[in-house]
C-alpha cells in the first residue's frame, strides 16, 4: 500500500481529535491491523534465535474483583454426561461464569471506545458496532503474526510512585525506553510497554485490590493525556500497542472542555486512528529476558477468540526469541 499520512496530515474532528477514517476504505473493520502482512510474520519469524516462549496472557481469574464495574470470572468444573457433582466421574466439562472478554489480558477492537458519542472507529454508529462491525472477529479470522519490540519504562515507574499511582508515560519517555533498548521500530510491529503493573497488582493485598477495581478510585500508570502521545505512536508506524497496564493510559482518564479529546486517549487511539489496544499483558518475563540478552525484539502470535460482534477477547499471545 502506499505511505500512510504523517500525523500531522491526518484530518481532525470539530473537537480536534484526529481521524484516519477511510484511510483502508469504507468498509475497514481493522484500522492499523493492516499494516501486519504477510511479510510482517516472515520478518517476527526471522526474530526467532533461541526458541525462548513467552506467554503473554495472565491466569484469567487473577484481575479479583475485576476492574471497571465488570464481573469476576469464576472458574465451574462440572461432572460429563450427567455424572454427579462432587462424585467420581469418567469425564469432566467445565465453563467461566460472569466471563467479561476484557475481564484480564486482552485486546479492546475498534467497536471498544468511539472517537465521539456514536462515533466509532470509520464513521459506525453503535448499532453498527453492535451489530458487528469493527468487532474482534475481523481480527480473529486473520489471527496476528508479526515482529514485536518491547520498551521497559518500569524503574522510571517505580522512581515517580509506581504502576499503582497515577504515573503518565510521555512520548520522550517512550522513544528514551527505545532507545535504550537500541531497539528500531518499524511499520507494522506491534509496541509491548511493560510497566511493572500486573506483577505489582499481584502482590497487593485485597484491600488494595479493591481500591483498584472501584472506578471511582483507581489510580493507574498508563500512557499521557497529551496529544503527542498519540502522534508518536502513529508515526511510530505500529500495527497496535500492549502493555501490562490495566487501561493502557494513566488512570483516571481526565474530563472537561478542556481535556477533551485527548483526557481519554482511548477515543483518540482506537476510535479515530484505528489502533487497538492490548492491556493487562504479562510482560514481566518478557521484559527481564530482553534486559538480560539485551535483545528486544521478537515474533510476537496472538489468536483473539473468534466470538462474533465481540468488542474485546484475550489476547492468547505468545512471545517467541
Ligand atoms: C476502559 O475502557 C475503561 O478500560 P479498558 O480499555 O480496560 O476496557
Amino acid at each position: 500500500m502506499t505511505a500512510l499520512p504523517r500525523y500531522a496530515e491526518l484530518e481532525r474532528t470539530a473537537e480536534g481529535a484526529p481521524v484516519a477514517w477511510g484511510l483502508w476504505g469504507d468498509e475497514d473493520d481493522i484500522g492499523r491491523m493492516h499494516l501486519i502482512t504477510p511479510e510482517k510474520a516472515v520478518e517476527g519469524a526471522r526474530a526467532v534465535r533461541k526458541g525462548a516462549v513467552f506467554p503473554l496472557d495472565i491466569p484469567i481469574d487473577l484481575v479479583d474483583p475485576a476492574f471497571f464495574g465488570r464481573g469476576s470470572t469464576r472458574h465451574v468444573t462440572e461432572g460429563h454426561l450427567g455424572a454427579s457433582e462432587g462424585e467420581p466421574s469418567l469425564g469432566l466439562d467445565d465453563k467461566l461464569d460472569d466471563f467479561y472478554l476484557q475481564s484480564a489480558s486482552q485486546w479492546d477492537s475498534l467497536g471498544h471506545v468511539g472517537c465521539a458519542f456514536d462515533r466509532y472507529w470509520n464513521g459506525r454508529t453503535t448499532r453498527e458496532v453492535r451489530g458487528g462491525r469493527n468487532t474482534i472477529d475481523h481480527v480473529a479470522a486473520r489471527g496476528i503474526a508479526t515482529r514485536g519490540v518491547l520498551v521497559d519504562v518500569a524503574d522510571l515507574v517505580t522512581e515517580r510512585g509506581g504502576p499503582g499511582a497515577s504515573v503518565p508515560i510521555t512520548a520522550d519517555d517512550l522513544e528514551a525506553a527505545r532507545r535504550r533498548a537500541g531497539a528500531e521500530v518499524r511499520s507494522g510491529d506491534i509496541l509491548v510497554i511493560h510497566t511493572g503493573y500486573v506483577e505489582w497488582y499481584a502482590r497487593q493485598a485485597r484491600e488494595v485490590r479493591e481500591q483498584q477495581a472501584d472506578g471511582d478510585r483507581i489510580t493507574a500508570v498508563g500512557l499521557a493525556h497529551e496529544e503527542a502521545v498519540a502522534e508518536y505512536v502513529w508515526d511510530l508506524g505500529v500495527a497496535a500497542i500492549a502493555s501490562d497496564a490495566p487501561a493502557a493510559e494513566v488512570w483516571p482518564i481526565e474530563a472537561g472542555p478542556g481535556a477533551t479529546p485527548f483526557g481519554f486517549l482511548h477515543r483518540v487511539l482506537i476510535g479515530g486512528l484505528g489502533l487497538m489496544l492490548g492491556e493487562l499483558w504479562n510482560t514481566g518475563p518478557l521484559a527481564r529476558d530482553c534486559a538480560a540478552d539485551g535483545v528486544h525484539e521478537f515474533l510476537l502470535t496472538s489468536a483473539p477468540l473468534h466470538v462474533p460482534r465481540g468488542i474485546g477477547s484475550p489476547a492468547n499471545a505468545l512471545a517467541v526469541k
